[in-house]
């Protein structure tokens, strides 16, 4: 390809790889990672095919404040983005670009996002010369002959240059992780769909096909071709009548996307199948419905919090076939993290690299770090799960983290009181490191990390969408809040596996046959309709957990309002008439 040419040229690397995708280039690049000290095998017998990196400690996680939207105006980047002048932005980046790779291999992936021969997949093209990245994207993306043969065809795809912005000179030796913390750029240019990446090789600041290209670059195609791109898990529940519905949920990043999506209900004969923890693509169909498909292969999960307890099935998805990334290490070659098992086994290696004692201080893997995993291993993967058409969707649901504001679940009234509800979805800080603990962050539609174009047009997107179709067969939507807590600070809500009894209110409220009660906020269980056989959960809890507090909603009103001027124009007159509604209602 010619572009490749053209870059070969700036980036300067000594050779060029075209990634086929095959096992034995995946075991080749495994071992050469092992040789320069990224990769620590596991124990082959605990964790089979399996590997631990350590990252550089200034390189664990996407880097917001370096993350940029190029587009023409500041405008169309809108208030929640940092837009760069994509003229300026080019060529300060190239000044970096130039001899890039100098001493390295660049690594050519082309890689299918969305099953491979689905209409709605799309294809990528990353540079890189991370053989990391290269290795847990062909975990995380579909990569192979296929898709060359695709791209031969004459198929479009994006292009995503990557470079970690640390060439070798002849004296300089390689170290495990390079990295170039100095200048990290993390670009995207939506309107001619690139992304240009430098200075990092983690997540989703590398792993390019993932936030950057699925959602990013993503959101901007789909509001031109008249689709959706989300922040969104999708899963299958059946109910004990063998009747199968299809949710999609937006939460924002830490609040548990992954461990609902694979989610093992307590309530009886209920069964709820996996088919994806983290991005989704929406469409309508020939039949007027939204479909969905998960355009990711794999799972980039945050490990430090999963447990039998809270995941027991991404935990079965870790047998194998995993990279492991700011893990600690026990003595006998596995991996650990905070809340695996009770308490720490003995003589852990820290994600530092360092031995680990109860008495170290910081807890012994990075509170970001991550499993990367083949979405086929979960043992709760629904069989349909890379159908081409996707799944069609009965439910969407919007759940944020809030101590006191917002119900454990509200149906919406129609389409646009979603699109509000989404609108204005918010979680409180809980890492002491960004901030206050329990400060109110707006994250609409959990997307704002992610959106590559003005938030307030998104919303516009999203209120149009629901014209294009008979509102009797949009999805309907809903609203959870899992973190209420009380008045003494405890949780009123049991979460995880319990969450199941909201999961079956939600059915019963598509197929119409739930008891509701309408408030000013939307429809909420009537008392008796939500499942609760078996949970001993206190009267005043529930009470407390399906009330609308007016009082706390006054406050939140000016939040909202406040959170609504911040898009000046933009934000779409439709939603500022919810507000009012809601206001009127509070009211009543
Ligand atoms: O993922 C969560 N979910 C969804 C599960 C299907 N988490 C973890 C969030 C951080 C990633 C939750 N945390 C959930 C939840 O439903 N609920 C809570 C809050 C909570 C935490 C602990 C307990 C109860 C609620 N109970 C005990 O610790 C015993
Ligand atoms: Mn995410």
């Amino acid at each position: 390809m010619r572009w490749v040419q053209a870059w070969r040229a700036v980036l300067a690397p000594d050779d060029v790889h075209l990634c086929s995708g095959s096992d034995s280039e995946y075991e080749h690049l495994c071992r050469r990672l092992e040789a320069s000290g990224t990769f620590r095998r596991l124990n082959r017998e605990l964790r089979p095919n399996s590997f631990a990196a350590l990252s550089h400690p200034a390189d664990v996680a996407r880097v917001e404040n370096r993350t940029f939207i190029a587009s023409r105006s500041q405008h169309e980047a809108g208030p929640t983005n940092n837009w760069r002048d994509p003229t300026e932005l080019r060529s300060e980046m190239l000044e970096h670009f130039r001899g890039a790779m100098r001493g390295r291999c660049m690594y050519v992936v082309p890689f299918c996002m969305g099953p491979i021969g689905s209409p709605f997949s799309q294809i990528g093209v990353q540079l890189t010369d991370s053989p990391y990245v290269v290795v847990n994207s062909r975990i995380m993306t579909r990569i192979g002959d296929n898709v060359i043969s695709e791209l031969e065809g004459g198929h479009s795809f994006v292009p995503c240059i990557h470079s970690v912005g640390a060439p070798l000179t002849a004296s300089s030796e390689d170290v495990p992780w390079p990295c170039n913390p100095e200048n990290r750029y993390i670009a995207h240019f939506p309107e001619t769909r690139e992304i240009w990446a430098f200075g990092s090789g983690y997540g989703g600041n590398a792993l390019l096909g993932k936030k950057c290209l699925a959602l990013r670059i993503a959101s901007a195609i789909a509001r031109d071709e008249g689709w959706m791109a989300e922040h969104m898990l999708i899963l299958g529940v059946t109910s004990p009548a063998g009747r199968k519905h299809y949710v999609a949920a937006a939460f924002p990043s830490g609040c548990g996307k992954t461990n609902m999506a694979m989610m093992i209900p307590t309530l009886r004969d209920w069964k709820v199948e996996t088919l994806g923890d983290d991005i989704a693509w929406l469409r309508f169909g020939e039949d007027g419905r939204l479909w969905a498909i998960n355009p990711e292969n794999g799972f980039f999960g945050i490990a430090p919090g999963t447990s039998p307890k809270t995941n027991y099935n991404a935990l079965a998805s870790l047998g194998g076939n995993c990279i492991f990334t700011n893990v600690a290490l026990t003595e006998d070659g596995d991996v650990w993290w905070q809340d695996l098992t009770d308490s720490p086994p003995p003589n852990l290696t820290s994600w530092d690299g360092e031995p680990w004692t109860p008495e170290s201080g910081d807890p012994p893997a990075h509170p970001n770090a991550r499993f990367t995993a083949p979405a086929a291993q979960c043992p709760s993967i629904a069989p349909e799960w890379e159908d081409p058409q996707g799944v069609p969707l009965s439910a969407i649901i919007f759940g944020g983290r809030r101590g006191s504001v917002g119900p454990l679940v509200t149906a919406a009234r129609s389409w646009a009181h979603g699109v509000f509800m989404g609108s204005i979805l918010s979680s409180e800080t809980t890492a002491a490191a960004t901030g206050k603990v329990g400060q109110v962050r707006f994250d609409p539609f959990a997307i704002r990390p992610f959106c590559g174009y003005n938030l307030g047009d998104y919303m516009g997107h999203w209120l149009e969408m629901g014209e294009r179709t008979d509102q009797g067969l949009l999805p309907r939507i809903f609203w959870v809040n899992w973190f209420r807590r009380g008045d003494d600070g405890r949780f009123l809500w049991p979460g995880f596996s319990e969450n199941s009894r909201v999961l079956r209110w939600i059915v019963e409220t598509v197929e119409g046959t739930a008891k509701s009660v309408e408030t000013p906020l939307g429809f909420l269980p009537a008392p008796g309709s939500l499942d609760l056989s078996g949970l001993p959960i206190p009267a005043a809890d529930l009470e407390e957990l399906l009330r609308v507090n007016t009082s706390v909603w006054g406050e939140e009103l000016k939040l909202i309002r406040n959170h609504y001027e911040s898009f000046e124009d933009r934000l779409p007159k439709r939603l500022w008439e919810e507000v009012d509604r809601l206001e009127a209602l509070l009211q009543g």
